[in-house]
């Protein structure tokens, strides 16, 4: 194939993961021109283009190498490692988890079923539009079971009468309830991705994808870090601190006019609960703030 000096990267045409994959690039300083096709978005400024296909085609246009880097379920990604022909080739890899498009593959089965684990499935149907993911579960739980491949419509299965379970994504569960089917195994603990090659490019593309890794570190970083604003009494500061979500040493201010009182600002490598605020209240915080940042410089 001829060599190509632009990075390509694919993703999801119109989809769940559509959305947060495009805002994310734009995070990174990446601006696309509206092609008239809408398949091939040519990048400005920064020499990556994009690729919108259906997110089932992702791993094996990496896998060919007709794109360097795709966003994609990790969903995706693992049944395409364990059912695509002739991988060995190209094996890839997940380069980075992306915090977004958040969902499990699960084993569901109807809700009146007395469950009582794996061995319960023995020689009963399972439906799924996972069947790598599936059997490799089957095996390493000594579980025969038929499988039963469907491209869609999973959850229906047991009411037609064609499946005794179900193997699908669930994310809110909502979906599993509307069918009375019960969640009984997470299979895969699955989010969006980034797929790439398990070798990189090592010319400007090698270099580009580099920028971009580190960039996409620095957004992630940022999108997940909180400031957590207090007040607190110099007697509490201890119990206070002790409570804070991790992250680097907090900052103490001076409360004007108030001796006893200090400000505290901390970084929190996460989101901050209702729980955890909480709980520093009752040690003896108050005035307590929790703000997203939105640029991170160090
Ligand atoms: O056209 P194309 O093939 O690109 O799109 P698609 O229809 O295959 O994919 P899409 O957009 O539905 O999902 C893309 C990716 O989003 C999936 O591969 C997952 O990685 C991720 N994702 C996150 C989900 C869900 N959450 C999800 N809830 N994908 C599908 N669902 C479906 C699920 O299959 C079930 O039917 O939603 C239903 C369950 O949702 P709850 O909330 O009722 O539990
Ligand atoms: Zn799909």
């Amino acid at each position: 194939m001829k060599t190509r000096d632009r990075l390509r990267i694919a993703m999801q045409k119109s989809g769940r993961l559509t959305e947060p994959a495009l805002d994310l690039l734009n995070r990174c300083g990446l601006s696309f021109r509206q092609s008239r096709d809408k398949l091939f978005l040519f990048g400005e400024g920064e020499p990556v283009d994009l690729l919108l296909v259906r997110d089932d085609d992702i791993p094996g246009l990496i896998a060919q190498g007709v794109c360097d880097l795709g966003i994609v379920g990790r969903n995706v990604l693992n049944e395409f490692q364990l059912t695509a022909p002739g991988l060995e080739a190209s094996p890839l890899s997940e380069l980075r988890s992306l915090g977004f498009g958040r969902c499990r593959l699960s084993i569901a089965v109807p809700s009146e079923m007395d469950y009582q684990g794996p061995q319960q499935l023995q020689g009963q149907r399972i439906a799924t539009s996972y069947p790598g993911l599936l059997g490799e579960w089957l095996r390493t739980h000594a579980v025969n079971a038929g499988v039963i491949t469907l491209a869609g419509s999973v959850e229906i299965a047991p009411k037609l009468g064609t499946a005794d379970a179900i193997c699908d994504l669930v994310q809110s569960g909502g979906t599993l309830v509307a069918n009375q089917l019960r969640e009984t195994e997470v299979l895969l603990e699955s989010e969006a991705v980034l797929a790439g090659p398990l070798t990189l490019p090592v010319d400007e593309r090698g270099d580009m994808l580099e920028l971009l890794l580190k960039r996409l570190d620095g957004v992630i970083q940022v999108r997940e870090s909180r400031l957590l604003l207090l007040q607190t009494s110099r007697a509490t500061l201890e119990a206070v601190t002790r409570l804070l979500p991790g992250g680097p040493q907090p900052t103490l201010m001076p409360v004007a006019g108030q001796p006893d009182q200090l400000m505290l600002q901390a970084l929190c490598a996460g989101e901050v609960s209702w729980r955890q605020l909480e709980e520093i209240k009752k040690a003896g915080a108050r005035e307590m703030f929790v703000l997203p940042v939105e640029k991170m410089l160090a």
